[in-house]
């Protein structure tokens, strides 16, 4: 299932928004550098680290109606919280994994695809603030798509994207004054043609297609 505006809403303002509204499918009305570098993108089969399926305590919280856990803490032998699974929309099944490092700062978040245990997008941190997301927008296992972030303002920089699925970047997108530009290799040389260039309104996150070649 492709990533929608709404979805990719729900990832980014969740720890703000998570215990209000709750997001994903449920039909109750809950809401739901390097520009020009071409290594390859592939990771998998799977994106998922083990969270529940670690060995430690896992500590639920109860929602209102006491049906399901919202929340699932797993805590190592030494106390240190490991990582959490929340059920956002409160289906009985998680749709985010966030993992902690020994500092328990925040350093993964994972967020899946719909009705599926599939990971769609993770998020990186360093010292607790988001560097990196990485997306498996056409849903195969494989990330194709990593956004970077300005660290110190949070904001989008740049996007480099494996459009058709071959390993190899072909398209390098820069976020500039509420604008995002996007050149794409049509010709498989790994560069993109300087007359690819397309800049268009940063709102939407749109993933832009793979281009003819
Ligand atoms: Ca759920
Ligand atoms: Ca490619």
């Amino acid at each position: 299932m492709p990533m929608t505006p709404k979805r990719l809403f729900c990832f980014a303002v969740y720890p703000t928004i998570v215990l209000v509204v709750g997001c994903g499918r449920k039909a109750d009305g809950a809401a739901e550098g390097k520009a020009h570098e071409s290594r390859a993108l592939a990771q998998g089969p799977s994106l998922h680290e083990p969270c529940l399926e670690r060995r430690g305590r896992i500590e639920r919280s109860e929602h209102a109606a006491g049906e399901f856990p919202e929340l699932q803490r797993v805590f190592e032998l030494s106390g240190r919280e490991a990582c959490r699974a929340i059920d956002l929309n409160r289906d009985g099944r998680p749709e985010m994994f966030e993992y902690f490092d020994e500092h328990g700062e925040l350093r993964r978040r994972e967020m899946t695809a719909g009705d599926s245990a599939r990971v769609e997008a993770v998020d990186f941190f360093a010292n607790g603030k988001r560097i990196r997301r990485e997306y498996d927008t056409r849903g195969v296992g494989q990330i194709d798509t990593r956004d970077y972030y300005n660290v110190a303002s949070g904001e989008r920089v740049r996007r480099e994207r494996d459009a058709d699925g071959d390993g190899k970047v072909d398209q390098w997108s820069v976020w500039h004054d509420g604008k995002v530009t996007t050149t794409v290799d049509r010709n498989g040389d790994g560069m993109p043609e300087p007359d690819s260039a397309v800049t268009t309104d940063s709102k939407a996150d749109d993933f832009v297609a793979a281009s003819k070649k």
